[in-house]
């Protein structure tokens, strides 16, 4: 008896310093989760030709972020390829994805894509998502309108579906942007189908189009008065178009496109033009093989500038923000496979100088974006992927 109550008190002595050791252990792991999160918001310096910056991690853990969209207030949307379409409020990723999103067709190269807000978001707080759907035949670009109420999308409707649908789940393009005039231009993959479809006005696989903000043709598109042409294409002769920009202080577009093996390439969007694929390219077929032996025929566009070996362009935006002066003007390129961001240097329509940014970070780019803030947002190709931030020098 007398031992047990012994024991009894050991164990009484013992148990406060079991809780000491406790919150000693929780108040380490606490500061260790805050310096990992100090860490994370951390700015890392880097060395340019033309400017010192910093990057910055705004957010990490996003599946195969894709696309982002900045909404008046400071909210701002980015999709992941798996399904989600995340919020990121006050600088910090809201935990769940926003219920409302579009069902997308998630495998391969395919699911949710991009993401942009209507210009007059303000008002009628309509965003526009493209994705991967299926349907009969097997999946195709689709785009989709919803509200964001602030914490959901509300209202979802399908204002494009790319005809036809195809099996396998590689180029669907999907990059979204609004022209000035408010209509929306999409970006649409050949569907790895390169023998024929680029180059068919009745089909809108490897087009640019245009429709207004319901989906509706715009009357002046260049091709709706063509028997068996879709009305929706804006240009043709396209591989896989994943770059979208309006260039600042004019009124021309640009887009860029992932090549085969090489021969990737930034062309300036004309509407109703055939920019050549696969009757033209400066790339060859993945292992050697020849897809056509010419770089060049009549009526067909040549690109600003081709990349070979390829470097894989993705997302890309023109920086006309103040907090990088001398990038002013400049084509940023989010590059996959080159793993970095290429600046470019332009001179009216010719690329003057290439720099190849974040070189030594290894990380694929998907999309850069400028944020209303002036900073150049980036979004990391990876599971556990990230929203990056390059910022002058603290
Ligand atoms: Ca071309």
């Amino acid at each position: 008896m007398k031992r047990r109550r012994q024991n009894k008190a050991l164990t009484q002595a013992a148990t406060p310093s079991a809780e000491a050791q406790w919150v000693v252990g929780t108040l380490a792991l606490i500061t260790l989760v805050f310096l990992l999160s100090a860490g994370l918001a951390q700015a890392k310096p880097m060395q340019s030709e033309l400017h010192k910056f910093s990057v910055v991690t705004v957010a990490s853990g996003l599946n195969h972020p894709w696309g982002m969209a900045f909404l008046p207030g400071g909210d701002m949307l980015v999709t992941e390829r798996n399904g989600g379409v995340r919020l990121i409020r006050d600088g910090k990723l809201v935990k769940q994805p926003l219920v409302g999103a579009p069902k997308a067709y998630a495998r391969g190269q395919g699911g949710l894509l991009d993401i942009a807000a209507h210009p007059k978001f303000a008002e009628n707080r309509y965003v526009y998502i493209s994705y991967a759907g299926s349907g009969e035949g097997g999946a195709g670009t689709e785009v989709a309108r919803a509200k964001f109420t602030g914490d959901a999308l509300e209202g979802l409707e399908v204002v494009f579906k790319a005809n036809p649908k195809t099996s396998g789940s590689a180029h669907y393009g999907g990059r979204l942007a609004f022209t000035p005039s408010g209509d929306l231009l999409v970006t649409l993959g050949d569907r790895y189908a390169r023998m024929k479809e680029a180059q068919d006005l009745n089909s809108h696989m490897g087009k640019v189009i245009r429709i207004r903000d319901d989906g509706s043709i715009p009357s002046d598109n260049p091709f709706t008065k063509r028997e068996g042409a879709k009305p929706e294409i804006y240009s043709y002769g396209h591989r896989n178009v994943q770059g979208l920009a309006l260039r600042p202080g004019s009124n021309q577009i640009w887009t860029g496109e992932f090549g085969p093996q090489g021969g990737d390439e930034i062309n300036i969007d004309k509407p109703g033009a055939n920019y050549g694929w696969p009757k033209i390219t400066y790339g060859e077929d993945y292992g050697g093989g020849v897809i056509s032996d010419k770089t060049a025929l009549p009526n067909m566009e040549q690109p600003v500038v081709y990349w070979r070996p390829s470097i894989s362009p993705s997302g890309m935006t023109f920086y006309d923000g103040d907090k990088f002066p001398k990038w002013k003007g400049n084509l940023f390129v989010g590059a996959l496979s080159g793993a970095h961001v290429r600046r470019l240097t332009l001179q009216g329509d010719k690329v003057t100088a290439q720099e190849a940014l974040l070189e030594d970070e290894g990380e694929r780019i998907r999309d850069v974006r400028q944020g209303p803030d002036g900073f150049i947002y980036l979004l990391t190709d990876e599971s556990n992927g990230k929203i990056l931030r390059l910022e002058p020098p603290q």
